[in-house]
């Protein structure tokens, strides 16, 4: 028999649909799952151990929806030359760039990529998340990326953390492939990919669809075979450029498409009749210094729903922070506070492929949620570098902080 616990004496903001919230509310956890929220006053069972919270507010753990945590190295030369007005692409083009980090990361070993990435994962953790998504992809040979999922499963054993793992080898075309990049997809869809998922190291697929990485012919051949495996789909999307990729990704079916700061109107309607989630990544946005940002108001107009995510990386986004991500997308795109705490928690689920036990706080869900020292959640991205996070719970037992 689990344990049974009442979380009492707490302001819930469950982040379901409605964003139903709780003055005086409880959470009724049994061993890691979630059986019943809502007004203490008519709590279903007095039968349980119970934690008086005192008055702190509740929310479901956080979602990274998108990250790139496992890599070895930095880019900080790179990013001086950013600095100095070079782009991204030209970076790129020149042999810096991802293909960069895949020799740094090719060179270390399963310790040194899990040390590298433990350390930014513990940032998350510490911020109120509970579940991440890690995309493989600078690792460009079948053992070099076979190394960085078994580090993002290996993360997931060791630390008190869900880790949904995406297969990314679609990233950049390695040396060994240059000029035969279609062959490259071949590989990857003929032999790596159903290699890496008959491992079990593979629970969904990402394309970097750009002009200086695949087109979408080749994203298309790859999705074909993630669709047969019955992967679920991502897709770095209108980032840089618009080639067609989120309406390639919508008529696939994907959870999400990322980034999308060259979305166009047509894109939003596909990715809205498709019920694909729109990832945010406000971190990039500011560091690469961008102009345009995604079509905010025809998202939220065609209700497709809005996460918010780090893309923890070394070239785009050299940050562990979702709460910077939070803040960012509330002060560059616009999102109200209550899209932004959507962003991290419901929408982000979905993106994730957890949005039947995950995202919100009900009966039914995974026993996850953070504690927070607020006075209304709206301040967990109104403070900027300031972690308000008191404790964190996960699987119904308490994996960071204090309870009061
Ligand atoms: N888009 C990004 O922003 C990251 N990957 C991608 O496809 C950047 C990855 C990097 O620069 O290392
Ligand atoms: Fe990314």
């Amino acid at each position: 028999m689990s344990e049974r616990i009442l979380w009492c004496n707490a302001r819930i903001a469950t982040c379901d649909a409605h964003a139903t919230s709780f003055e005086r509310g409880a959470v009724v956890t049994c061993g890691d799952r979630i059986e019943w929220v809502g007004p203490e006053a008519q709590l279903p069972t007095q039968d349980g151990t119970r934690h008086d919270l005192q008055g702190r507010w509740l929310t479901p753990g956080f979602i990274d929806s998108h990250t790139h945590l496992v890599f070895a190295g930095t880019r900080a030369g790179e990013w001086r030359e950013l600095q100095a007005g070079a782009s991204y692409a030209e970076i790129a083009q020149r042999g810096g760039g991802i293909l960069a980090t895949v020799r740094a990361t090719r060179a270390a070993s399963e310790s040194e990529l899990f040390a590298a990435a433990a350390a930014r994962l513990e940032c998350l953790l510490a911020e109120g998340v509970t579940t991440v998504e890690i995309k493989s992809g600078y690792g460009l040979t079948l053992a070099d990326e076979r190394k960085m999922l078994r580090v993002a499963r290996a993360l997931g054993e060791h630390y008190p953390v869900t880790v949904r793992t995406t297969f990314l080898a679609a990233h950049a075309v390695p040396p060994e492939f240059a000029g035969r990049s279609n062959d490259y997809v071949t590989a990857l869809a003929e032999w790596w990919l159903p290699a890496l998922h008959a491992e079990g190291l593979v629970d969904a697929v990402d394309v970097f669809c750009e002009h200086l990485a695949f087109d979408v012919q080749q994203a298309e051949r790859l999705l074909q075979r993630a669709q047969q495996l019955e992967l679920g789909i991502r897709m770095h999307a209108e980032q840089l450029s618009n080639i067609g990729a989120s309406q390639l990704a919508a008529r696939c079916g994907a959870l999400s498409c990322d980034h999308l700061e060259y979305s166009t109107a047509a894109d939003v309607a596909a990715m809205a009749r498709a019920g694909t989630v729109a990832v945010l990544l406000p971190i990039d946005y500011f560091h690469l210094r961008m102009t345009q940002p995604p079509p905010i108001a025809a998202l939220r107009e065609s209700r497709v729903p809005m996460a918010v995510a780090s893309d923890c990386n070394p070239g785009s986004a050299p940050s562990p922070s979702l709460q910077l991500a939070m803040a960012m997308a509330a002060r560059l795109f616009g999102l109200t506070p209550e899209e932004v705490l959507a962003g991290v928690t419901r929408c982000a689920a979905r993106a994730a492929g957890e949005g039947q036990r995950r995202g919100v706080l009900a009966g039914g869900c995974q026993a996850d949620f953070a504690v927070w020292d607020v006075t209304a959640p709206e301040e967990i991205s109104y403070w900027l570098g300031r972690n308000l996070c008191r404790a964190v719970v996960r699987g119904g037992v308490l994996s960071q902080g204090t309870l009061p």
